[in-house]
């Protein structure tokens, strides 16, 4: 067992060189998470990967459902906003598709994700929609206080479920390769190291890209640790054949949650993503919102009257 596993990020030596960047992400807000949980490493990833992709906080959009995660939303230094309970997807995605020149990042718990905003993950997955989607997986519902979430371990005595959770979880990453998406990866809040290059990779991705986080909550979810983790986890790009353009490989790779939990980029393909596929944006160069006008529609109000 690995309670401590300090690894050297590859990236450091590049982020000291780009040490004021960085601390442009930084914001003065005091962060109000849980002591040990996931959200500071994923948070500080995201900065780390943004600052070495050179994207500056002006050019993004980070948008963020409401949960412990949400709280997020004014500890990073961007353009940020907060979204309806489980609709952070389809807030996000019309800000893709009105300005794709702007990196749209939209984060959401498992809660809101995979119950109440399911249908916003099925279509955008289905729409490859151009944009980057975060799924922090603490499996439950952390800010109502660790209520039993479609991702949290069957038997878990959880608040409103004391005598165990009867249900087998959703294993988020397996649904989503159901929809035969085109970016499904896998990481672990407490590995800044990997979180970060996936995190890169994500952002590189134009379609839809979707990133699970594996999120400790050590308040609530007394199933899994940093520790139990770092047991468990194997990244794909250590394992001889791994083949990620290979869909049926992956869905095989994605199910085990519990023996051997493989990370990494599980999945990837190459497409054209919506804005590409619509035949009204062939060939348009400009993004909608710079071909936003002003329109007289007084007469035509008048001649409904
Ligand atoms: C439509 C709606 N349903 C329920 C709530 C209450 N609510 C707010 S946060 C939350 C828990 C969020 O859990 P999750 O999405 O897993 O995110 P986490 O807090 O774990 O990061 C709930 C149930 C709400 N605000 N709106």
């Amino acid at each position: 067992m690995n309670n401590c596993p300090f690894k050297m990020p590859e990236e450091l030596p590049l982020l000291a060189e780009k040490s004021t960047e960085y601390m442009a992400y930084e914001s003065p807000q005091p962060a109000t998470w849980c002591s040990g949980c996931g959200n500071y490493g994923i948070q500080k990833a995201l900065e780390r990967a943004l600052t070495l992709e050179n994207i500056k906080p002006h050019e993004t959009v980070m948008v963020f459902d409401i949960g412990c995660h949400g709280n997020g939303s004014d500890k990073i230094n961007g353009n940020t906003l907060h979204g309806l309970h489980g609709r952070v997807i389809s807030l996000a995605a019309g800000a893709a598709l009105a300005n794709p020149k702007l990196k749209v990042i939209a984060h959401g718990g498992d809660g809101g994700i995979l119950s109440e905003g399911v249908g916003h993950l099925v279509h955008a997955v289905r729409s490859d929609y151009p944009m980057l989607f975060i799924l922090h997986n603490n499996e439950n519902y952390g800010l109502t206080t660790g209520q039993a979430s479609a991702a949290t371990r069957k038997g878990l005595p959880m608040n409103g479920s004391p005598d165990g959770v009867i249900l087998d979880p959703m294993v988020a990453c397996q649904f989503v390769m159901t929809l035969h998406p085109s970016f499904v990866a896998r990481t672990f809040s407490g590995d800044l190291h990997h979180m970060t290059k996936i995190l890169r990779a994500a952002l590189n991705h134009k379609g839809f890209a979707f990133v699970e986080i594996m999120q400790v909550c050590p308040t609530y979810n007394k199933a899994t640790s940093p520790a139990w983790f770092w047991d468990r986890v194997r990244d794909v790009e250590k394992l001889p054949s791994y083949n990620p353009t290979d869909w049926w490989q992956a869905m095989k790779a994605v199910e085990d949650l519990d023996k051997e939990i493989m990370m990494g980029v599980l999945y990837k393909k190459d497409q054209p993503n919506f804005l590409e596929r619509l035949p009204n944006r062939k060939d348009v160069k400009t993004a909608l919102t710079e071909e936003v006008g002003h329109h007289d529609i007084s007469a035509l109000l008048e001649e409904m009257k």
